[in-house]
């Protein structure tokens, strides 16, 4: 488990402790002022609608040229979260605050071998942390720009002040399962050093994207500014063995797929939607070899899978058949029984189960298969155990 990741949960933690121990009188006090500070906050740092949708045209100056990836440093070795990378189902009974820590962050890191792009990232990941909840429950989101205790120096070709002249200073979160204008986005936009926070309560239980909503917005998301939230319904999931964590979204750079050197977001191929690279969990093989999703025969899985940036997923899963598909986030409806693909669309995830009965290798891709063998949409899955001679052998050898 990654660092930031462990201080989210820790978070989480300590803010359910908090809310265990106050009684309602302190509870609604707090209520209070908190309500008092945020229309305080409101007033000097809202953002409307149209701020929020502007094409912000300054920042289609903002790419940096082509240039060999000697010429800038990677930031991370590794941007991809792991599809493990998620918290436990949730053993509650009662709402409670859900305290979710949150931090915009720039990298640069390879999308492939010798191919570096500049991402933009929550957490320091594609994609973000996986925030889980329960119906009922208040969600506060804390958000910080630049992570917390660095001090924020710009990148390789930027000073910050160039970085916040070209319009791309504040980053921001809009939540699906918020139900409320902008899904929070016109209350958190963050510039540089500042944070802010907002709570919700989770309404609708339901498996969600967020993403970020600040100017020019889908660039913001192709760079990598999006994640999952999940909203158990007040009797939680069924219980299965193994849980997986995944979001395809498509990447436009300079350069064509696998061209050497960074290469710089193309704002042209983003308004033409043609990009030139479709990953699961933010880079080539991200979810491949040493990081595969492994599980064992017979284990029930489930796969959280969505779709955070703008083209629609053919999402199916070579050699198996799911058991139940909840179409669209819709958790709480009966599940579709015994599907081959879905569509997952932009803006949208499905939870998916099933068992595995034989062992090997399974591959996860868009049908629209292509994007998988040319583009990087594949990732695999690892069935280990004893396999069924009945279910499936070769014969007349
Ligand atoms: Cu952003």
């Amino acid at each position: 488990m990654n660092r930031p990741y462990s201080l989210l949960l820790l978070s989480i933690a300590l803010g359910s402790a908090i809310i265990g121990c106050s009684d309602e009188a302190k509870h609604k006090a707090m209520q209070e002022k908190y309500n008092a500070l945020q229309t305080g906050k409101a007033k000097h740092n809202a953002i409307s609608t149209e701020e929020m949708t502007a094409h912000s045209d300054a920042e289609m100056h903002h790419a940096m040229p082509v240039e060999s990836a000697g010429a800038h440093k990677i930031d991370t070795a590794e941007i991809g979260r792991n599809a493990d990378d998620l918290p436990p189902p949730l053993n509650r009974t009662q709402a409670q605050l859900v305290r979710v820590d949150l931090y915009t962050d720039e990298l640069v890191a390879e999308i492939m071998p010798e191919v570096t792009y500049q991402y933009w990232t929550y957490n320091g990941k594609v994609p973000g942390p996986f925030i889980r909840a329960r119906a009922d429950d208040m969600i506060e989101i804390h958000l910080s720009h630049g992570k917390p205790g660095v001090a924020h120096q710009g990148h390789d070709a930027h000073t910050s002040a160039e970085h916040a002249a070209a319009g791309h200073s504040a980053h921001s979160i809009d939540l699906h399962a918020v139900v409320g204008p902008g899904g929070g986005a016109p209350l958190m936009q963050v510039g540089q050093g500042e944070e802010k926070s907002f709570r919700f309560k989770a309404t609708h239980p339901g498996i969600y994207v967020y993403h970020c909503a600040s100017p020019h917005v889908p660039s913001h998301i192709a760079n990598g500014m999006y994640g999952m939230i999940l909203v158990e319904p007040e009797e939680g999931l069924a219980k299965v063995d193994r849980e997986f964590y995944v979001m395809q979204g498509e990447f436009y750079t300079r350069g064509k797929f696998g061209e050497k050197g960074f290469q710089a977001l193309s704002k042209d191929k983003l308004l033409a939607e043609h990009p030139e690279y479709f990953l699961f969990n933010g880079r080539v093989n991200s979810l491949s070899g040493e990081r595969a999703l492994k599980a064992k025969v017979g284990e029930k899985i489930r796969l959280f899978v969505g779709v955070g940036s703008h083209i629609a997923s053919n999402f199916h899963i070579i050699g198996a058949v799911f058991d139940k598909l909840y179409q669209d986030g819709a958790i709480t409806n009966p599940p579709l029984k015994n599907v081959q693909t879905t569509t997952i669309s932009a803006g949208s995830a499905v939870m998916i189960e099933f068992t595995a009965q034989v062992p090997g290798k399974y591959l996860l891709v868009d049908h629209n298969l292509t994007r998988s063998i040319d583009k990087g949409a594949l990732a695999e899955l690892i069935i280990e155990g004893a396999g069924q001679p009945e279910l499936y052998q070769q014969v007349g050898l």
